[in-house]
């Protein structure tokens, strides 16, 4: 075994992580010290690898698969960076157990992934296609031949282009139910998990309101509210139809990006501000899931502009959830005051560290402050984190490696922080990473980077990373070093 020295070593944690990365063995008690007590995570934790069905599947055309909302928009000039489309991706409609493999090989026991509404039904509605759906049967037989465990995402933002109004319109709810009926009643007898929806903000807000997203609309607030009650409401009826059409114990929830409100420091007087934060920054969507009605401030606030609501509507929207997901990646910092609200936002130093993805703002302890908040607020009964990660200039080197150091730092931060909770007995169950594979991202086309798998998308091989070679040793030992 090479020898290395104590400077070589205190040189970097990350390469004591790379512990036979590259052909390089390091030794872990090189100098007969015990290292730092590893951070075990509860036995039984789940960890897992996330990716969507536009950003991995490609085969944007094959077997009868319809159009989506982002099939239109990628296509259009000047919405997405370089005009990237999602028409060939990573491919994975055809590399599917390349897939599995590379998660084999990680030793997750989960893997998120989400359905093409368009692939199974190519208008959004009757008449099915079967080799859409047999596509996803095919990927859930060989991820269980793998023993590993399918976590199926409804709707990850690929709206059938052809629904008339697309979330504008109150029957794309019920198209969605009807839609989710018929797959969770096909996939059910082997998928024991779904989510409804992945963020309502990014298929609402930001597809409807601000236009960064498809379908690149600009509606008025009056609108733009309605379209986030229908997205909700999706949310609501889906809940309502995997449930009538799966064997109990299915369990249900969703994948959410609650916006993370950490408290400056931890005094009892910021705790309760991130808190009422939590409640206020996320009320049109997980407050009002979680409570079952829309708080009396927001409806106070939006005045004329709020949502229009029918019988119904609220029981659905707030039908109980066995697990809520959360998507994390961004503190947002606020201290307690006198005002009304209680708290107040503090904007980030001009000097906070971003990752490659300028909205990425490094603070770890937002995953922490997540689980906590939703837990104390609403007593949830499971949470997962349904993804985190980050984008980072990633660099193939001539002998096929990536070192992305930089996305180590940022999981291993986050993953201590999420292992703080798990100590505190929050009742966290496992963690997706964003991404398995370097993928579509949206407005951002291929310039950004999520996966701990590098693609070369001419050749479409994939190549894991330094950050694969950290979470396959992560998952191995169940504990964060
Ligand atoms: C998640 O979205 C998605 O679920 C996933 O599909 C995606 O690939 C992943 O995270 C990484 O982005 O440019 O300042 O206007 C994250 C939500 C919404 C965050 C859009 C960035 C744009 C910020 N994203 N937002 S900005």
């Amino acid at each position: 075994m090479k020898k290395i020295t104590r400077r070589q070593f205190g040189k970097g944690v990350a390469a004591a992580a790379a512990a036979t990365y590259a052909g390089v063995a390091l030794p872990r008690f090189a100098f007969g010290e015990p290292l730092p007590a590893p951070l075990y995570y509860p036995k039984g934790f789940l960890w897992g690898c996330a990716t969507a069905s536009y950003q991995v599947e490609g085969g944007a055309r094959d077997d009868g698969r319809g159009p989506s909302v982002w099939d239109t928009f990628s296509h259009t000039p000047g919405k997405t960076h370089d005009g990237d489309t999602g028409d060939v991706a990573d491919d994975s409609y055809h590399l599917y157990k390349e897939d599995v493999r590379l998660l084999k090989n990680l030793g997750v026991q989960t893997y998120r992934f989400s359905i093409s509404w368009s692939r199974v039904f190519p208008t959004g509605k009757a008449p099915v296609n079967q080799k859409g759906l047999d596509y996803y049967n095919r990927l859930v037989d060989e991820l269980l031949a793998n023993n590993i465990t399918p976590y199926v995402t409804m709707f990850h933002w690929d709206l059938p282009q052809a629904l008339p109004g697309g979330w504008e319109n109150r029957d794309t709810s019920k198209a969605f139910a009807d839609y989710v009926a018929y797959v969770s009643k096909h996939l059910g007898d082997r998928v024991h998990h779904f989510m409804t929806t992945n963020e309502f903000v990014c298929f609402t807000d930001l597809g409807y309101r601000y236009g960064q997203f498809a379908p690149g609309l600009k509606l008025p607030a009056a609108q733009a509210n309605q379209v986030r009650h229908h997205g909700i409401l999706a949310h609501g009826l889906g809940v309502q139809a995997i449930r009538a059409n799966t064997p109990s114990g299915t369990q249900v929830g969703l994948a959410e990006n609650a916006t993370v409100y950490v408290p400056i420091i931890e005094t009892d007087e910021h705790i309760e501000a991130a808190r009422k934060a939590t409640r206020r920054g996320n009320a049109p969507f997980l407050t009002t899931l979680m409570e079952g009605k829309y708080p009396d401030f927001y409806l106070q606030e939006e005045g004329a502009n709020a949502p229009k609501v029918e019988p119904g509507d609220m029981e659905a929207i707030g039908s109980k959830l066995d697990f809520v997901g959360l998507n994390i990646y961004t503190p947002f910092y606020v201290r307690a005051d006198d005002s009304p609200k209680g708290y107040v936002e503090i904007p980030y130093p001009k000097s906070a560290p971003h990752m490659a993805s300028p909205w990425i703002i490094l603070g770890p302890e937002c995953t922490y402050w997540s689980v906590r908040n939703v837990c104390d607020l609403w007593k949830v009964p499971a949470i997962y984190i349904t993804e985190n990660g980050t984008s980072s200039d990633d660099v193939l080197t001539a002998d096929g490696k990536v070192y992305d150091t930089d996305r180590i730092m940022y999981l291993r931060n986050h993953l201590t922080q999420l292992h703080r909770a798990t100590q505190e007995g929050y009742p966290v169950k496992g963690y997706f990473l964003w991404s398995l594979l370097d993928n579509f991202e949206w407005a951002d086309g291929y310039s950004k980077r999520f996966g701990i798998h590098y693609v070369d998308f001419k050749t479409l091989k994939r190549y894991p990373k330094l950050s694969a070679e950290w979470y396959k040793q992560t998952i191995a030992k169940n504990a964060v070093e």
